[in-house]
């Protein structure tokens, strides 16, 4: 009967693929970003701090993460959950203490885990003693930020140009005491610092020698592109997309994103970084068009972070959606750099619920499978998925001031959930039945505990991908990616003396079988390393011959030639 199955595929698709050889230099990892309010609450507050996370460590080393990220834990009034900074130099008392954050380096790297942290260099919080000083025009903070007159229309005072605020509105904001209008690219409260001038170059130079100081071992650095604006404050071309002026997409951000100065600053960074002994990583959020982002990577950061996957991919994507925007990266990235995939992160729906579960699955097996550094936002091991937030329990400034009607499609508080550890109270995040978010309500049965049981979970997936992601010959092993199938779309690493492997996802509602021999030098026969469906079309641990493999509806099947000495542990 199967091979009755096997003579229906008769036209077979056209495969198309690439390959990639990785440069000798390329950093590869996992990296995982913590948002510290929501991995661990160790006091019972229900916010999660960072005795939480040294508690829970282990779970870094049990799931091969080679690096972590902290959202910020910095000197915060919290209007934007940390990315609004009144001090670069403290930890928030949420969050613990400063002896608190050097007993988790410390910690961590004696797991060799690295530890990055989150560099905010486009704005401070309102509250931050320099605005407070600019505020009273006291020299030199009086040029900290950007202030602006503004420009009399029909007699009455008005912003100096179009810019909008990411956070909807003018993105200036009139101030009685300085008699004049200061910039902010996100909330009111997050007041844009001027890089025109040399002191706050400088004091942002010595905010990454502090952390470095203590042993950081580099940095994320938000909002990249909008450090410097066009000096001289030009309407913004509107981009027709929406007649609504208060709409970030109102404009096109010819001169507030992407300017050449916010290039050239990168490198005085990273002088800066060179001076320690131990490698720094430099890690910029660049959400850009393919041009403007991997122009980033010539100015000495390792690399933009690279969101296609975020921004390109729907539940409706094919195997060749998944092909091109693999593919462009690589096309597109300057020869011997070091490519990197993000999936998810503090501002996106989670993974699963903007793509469905199996296409998902599909993601998170290829990219564990592609060269370079891999982010793994917490909880994207477990398949977490978004959280049905009520306006009542809404917190995320920028869903609180879309308003109650247009929330649902602002808020970033279904992603932010706290992480669903076991099935105890809160999910075994906090002591507290009372969360800083609410808890997702699937925590019974999706959560860390349960599914390192279950041999078909999200994270037994992940758990075996990451594994073979830490092997040295699997980090040199040549790339390629073929579309086998409308929906199915396949990975493969291959080594010439120490064996090769095969990812196969098939993210349609049908059974496919394929033909794995369209890749070259594979053997005839393969050995299964990991498949998410069980079933008796393909038994688990068993030898596949390699012209007709059936890959069951939305499942992904790992294989491996028989010589692979990787995937030993
Ligand atoms: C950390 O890395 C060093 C050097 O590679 C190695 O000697 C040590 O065993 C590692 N420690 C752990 C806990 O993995
Ligand atoms: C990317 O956007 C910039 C403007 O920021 C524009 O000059 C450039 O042509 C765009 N590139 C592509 C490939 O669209
Ligand atoms: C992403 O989508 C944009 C807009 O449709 C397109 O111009 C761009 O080429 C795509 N890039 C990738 C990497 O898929
Ligand atoms: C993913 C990410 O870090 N997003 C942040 C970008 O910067 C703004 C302003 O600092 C934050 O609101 C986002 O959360
Ligand atoms: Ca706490
Ligand atoms: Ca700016």
């Amino acid at each position: 009967m199967r091979v009755a199955i096997a003579f229906c595929v008769a036209v077979l698709p056209l495969v198309i693929g690439i390959t990639w050889n990785p440069p000798d230099n390329i950093v590869d990892f996992s990296l995982y970003q913590i948002y510290p309010r929501s991995y661990k609450d160790s006091d019972g507050n229900g916010i999660g701090d960072l005795r939480g996370i040294i508690e829970r460590l282990d779970h870094f080393t049990e799931s091969n993460v080679e690096a972590v990220w902290l959202s910020p834990i910095y000197r915060s009034p919290m209007v934007d959950f940390g990315y609004d900074i009144s001090n670069y130099k403290e930890i928030d008392p949420i969050f613990g203490t400063m002896e608190d954050f050097e007993e988790l380096l410390k910690a961590a790297h004696d797991r060799n885990l690295s530890v990055l942290m989150d560099f905010v260099p486009n704005h401070t919080s309102d509250q931050h003693e320099w605005f407070q000083k600019s505020l009273q025009g006291i020299p030199p903070y009086d040029s900290y930020y950007v202030w602006h007159a503004g420009r009399m229309e029909n007699g009455v005072r008005v912003p100096p140009n179009n810019w909008v605020s990411q956070m909807r509105g003018s993105a200036w904001q009139w101030k009685d005491e300085r008699q004049a209008y200061y910039l902010h690219q996100f909330s009111i409260q997050q007041p844009d610092l001027n890089y025109y001038s040399p002191d706050v170059r400088r004091e942002m130079k010595d905010v990454l020698k502090f952390w470095l100081d203590k042993g950081v071992d580099g940095f994320r650095v938000d909002a990249m592109i909008f450090l410097y604006e066009d000096k001289r404050f030009l309407n913004e071309p509107l981009s027709g997309l929406t007649d609504d002026p208060n709409d970030y997409d109102y404009t096109v951000k010819i001169y507030t994103t992407n300017q050449q100065p916010t290039y050239d600053i990168i490198p005085t960074w990273r002088q800066v970084l060179d001076k320690y002994e131990q490698p720094k990583y430099l890690m910029l959020e660049v959400y850009s068009n393919v041009s403007d982002t991997m122009k980033y990577y010539h100015y000495g950061a390792d690399f933009p972070f690279n969101f296609y996957t975020i921004t390109n991919l729907t539940r409706n994507s094919n195997a060749a959606d998944i092909q091109y925007v693999v593919e462009s990266w690589y096309d597109n990235m300057p020869e011997g750099c070091t490519p990197n995939w993000v999936t998810g992160n503090h501002d996106q729906h989670r993974l699963i619920s903007r793509l469905g579960e199996p296409r998902a699955r599909a993601i998170t097996t290829t990219v564990l499978l592609l060269p370079g550094v891999i982010v793994t936002y917490y909880g994207e091991e477990i398949g977490m998925i978004d959280e049905y937030i009520s306006w009542e329990d809404t917190v995320d400034p920028e869903g609180c001031r879309a308003g109650k009607e247009h929330y649902l499609t602002s808020s970033r508080d279904p992603e932010r959930t706290p992480f669903q550890w076991d099935d105890s109270v809160s999910a075994g995040f906090s002591s507290n039945p009372h969360t800083w978010l609410p808890v997702n309500e699937d925590y019974k049965t999706l959560n860390l505990a349960h599914e390192k049981k279950e041999k078909n979970s999200y994270y037994a997936l992940y758990e075996k991908l990451s594994a073979l992601k830490r092997s040295q010959y699997l980090k040199e092993a040549m790339l390629v990616t073929k579309v086998l199938d409308d929906y199915v779309f396949a990975v493969a690493r291959e080594t010439e003396d120490h064996g090769s492997v095969y990812a196969i996802s098939n993210f349609g509602d049908t059974d496919s079988i394929v033909d794995l021999s369209v890749f070259d030098n594979i053997p005839s026969k393969l050995n299964v390393y990991y498949a998410s469906a069980i079933s008796d079309i393909l038994p688990w641990e068993s030898v596949i011959q390699i012209r007709r493999v059936t890959i069951p509806a939305g499942s992904v099947v790992i294989l491996t030639t028989p010589n692979a000495d990787f995937v030993t542990d």
